[in-house]
């Protein structure tokens, strides 16, 4: 193609999005709706992002469907019927699905399109966005809906290469059914994905060996059948309860006795913590206000689990390697299902590899303190290069060609968790410094999509033509973030919120501990004129 042809090929948008799961989504319906010519480009066959690729066994959300789904459309939330109070990933599918068909959004969408590289240009204050296949699109503004979950993390397993069997990662799941029948199957990592697979997993394979680096927190998810009545009551007044649940700390309801720990003896404590298992869930960590503030209160929680799984698990020495040695919440918990149950049927193992890593990986099976468990398959449980993350994986350049990866060397942070200082025009949805992973995921995409939408439109009725994060603003931001996450448990353990699961990433709080504080503080500082971004006019 000749030069004048390619640049004729340049495609012209106001907004380019990347990705279209929850975020994509809602903003292509948004900012369509506000007038704004955009484009999603999108990785995936299909929308829905997590929930498109995530299609491992027993792959579900952890906090309760009526309350994970979009507010934006009133007629969407009463004609949507979750079946379960914990959506399975296909049902998940199904209402990206839904609503990609319902408000039209596909043809806006450019699917099994990955972006490359994102490059500011100074005299034009446009984006210069390239494809992986070459594509060249400009746009004024650049929106990142990458997702907080969405780069896997494969660690670099001496002889993965030379494995005979098949092996996945809960990730990249493929989109045909896995059987494991009659097979021996090894599942490495215990956080959500591979709690949530191995106890279907084991109820298929013949053998299943867990390899388990940090033994976490399961607390039951007590899934059950949305009953028809109880779904009616909650769509009678919708609007009224999510307004309710947004004003919970972490954007969604939960039950709470909103007392410290230590105004209760131990007999009424003990009958709470009973009362919170048996509701089960995420919440367990919030039914006292200090759970996750003062390490001796979290110590009560951390004894009551003991107890728990020491009355579920059989095997004393199982008990003893599935119990955490860290602040209760400090990682995510894990909402399960029959987790500690998996590990008394006889065709399960547990296998610590805290003190003896992997050491390899043989064309049979897994070496580990030079004993070799022979399997058939392998199933890679082992998280996500968080947050950062995918906005890493391209190469995207600001002002005077600033490379976001320079300048997040030493940790991401935006200002406000919605742009980085030195990047005009350039939006994360639930970004580093936002609430995003420490709140209700879906609250937090619409408030951003929300607010990003509104400050557009000021600024084509302002005739302003960039916007950009103040530095000093973004570093006042980061010691903000960092200073309230240093009063919890949360900076106390090696998590995925803190990169700290990726060896040599830095170690920094990537979520904002602060609903619904947050979003009165985002709303004050629009009415202030956006206090702390500077415009230029057109
Ligand atoms: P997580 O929660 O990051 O869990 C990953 C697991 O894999 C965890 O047990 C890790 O142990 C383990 N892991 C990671 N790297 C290794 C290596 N090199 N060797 C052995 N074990 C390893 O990811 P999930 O996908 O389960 O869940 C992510 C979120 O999705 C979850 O929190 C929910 O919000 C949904 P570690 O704890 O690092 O010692």
């Amino acid at each position: 193609m000749s030069p004048a042809a390619q640049a004729s090929a340049v495609r012209e948008l106001d907004v380019a999005i990347v990705g279209a799961g929850f975020a994509g989504l809602y903003l292509v319906y948004l900012l369509r709706q506000r007038g704004f010519k955009v484009r999603a480009y999108e990785a995936g066959g299909d929308v829905g992002g997590t929930w498109y690729w995530n299609r491992y066994p027993g792959c579900r959300v952890d906090i309760v469907s009526m309350e994970y789904s979009y507010e934006f459309s009133e007629e969407l939330q009463q004609e949507w019927q979750w079946s379960e109070k914990y959506a399975t990933q296909p049902e998940l599918l199904r209402y990206a699905q839904h609503v990609a068909e319902r408000f039209d959004l596909r043809r806006d969408i450019q699917f099994n399109t990955r972006i490359s590289s994102a490059t500011f240009n100074d005299a034009s204050g446009r984006w210069l966005v390239a494809t992986d296949s070459g594509e060249q699109v400009s746009a004024q503004f650049v929106i990142l809906a990458t997702g907080i979950l969405s780069a896997p993390n494969l660690p670099p397993f001496d002889g993965l290469e030379s494995f005979t069997g098949d092996f996945y990662h809960t990730g990249q799941w493929p989109h045909e059914p896995v059987d494991f029948s009659g097979q021996r199957v090894a599942v490495v990592g215990t956080g959500s994905s591979g709690s949530q697979s191995l106890p279907l997993i084991a109820a298929q394979a013949e053998q299943l060996t867990v390899f388990q680096r940090t033994a976490n927190y399961v607390i039951p998810a007590y899934n059950e059948t949305l009953q028809p009545e109880a779904v009616a009551a909650i769509k009678r007044d919708y609007p009224q309860r999510r307004q309710a649940s947004k004003l919970f700390p972490f954007a969604f309801s939960f039950e709470t006795t909103g007392k410290s720990v230590f105004e209760f003896t131990p007999e009424q404590r003990e009958q709470i913590y009973e009362a919170a298992w048996a509701r089960g869930g995420l919440m367990f960590m919030g039914v006292f206000s200090d759970l996750l503030l003062d390490p001796a209160a979290n110590a009560t929680a951390q004894a009551f689990f003991r107890r728990k799984l020491d009355s579920i698990v059989s095997n004393p020495l199982t008990a003893e390697m599935l119990t955490p040695d860290f602040a209760l919440g400090c990682k995510r918990l894990v909402v399960g299902t029959d987790f500690y149950e998996t590990f008394n049927r006889p065709n399960v193992e547990l296998v610590s590899i805290k003190h003896t890593p992997i050491e390899r990986i043989t064309p049979d099976g897994l070496v580990v303190a030079g004993k070799e468990y022979k399997v058939d398959a392998i199933v890679f449980a082992t998280g996500f290069d968080a947050n950062s993350g995918p906005i890493l994986r391209m190469d995207i350049r600001g002002r005077n060609g600033l490379a976001l990866r320079d300048k997040w060397s030493g940790g991401a942070s935006c200002y406000l968790g919605l742009m980085p200082a030195g990047f005009p025009n350039l939006f994360t949805i639930t970004g580093p410094g936002s609430p995003s992973a420490l709140s209700n995921v879906l609250k937090s995409i619409e408030q951003h999509v929300d607010y990003i939408a509104d400050c557009l439109d000021s600024m084509r009725s302002n005739g302003q033509r960039l916007i950009e994060a103040d530095e000093q603003a973004e570093q006042a931001w980061a010691l903000h973030v960092d200073a309230i996450a240093a009063q919890t448990v949360f900076k106390s353990c090696n998590s995925w919120y803190l990169g700290s699961n990726i060896p040599g990433k830095p170690r920094v709080i990537s979520a904002y501990i602060g609903w619904p504080e947050y979003a009165e503080e985002l709303a004050q500082i629009a009415a202030d004129d956006y206090r702390g971004f500077r415009f230029t006019a057109a």
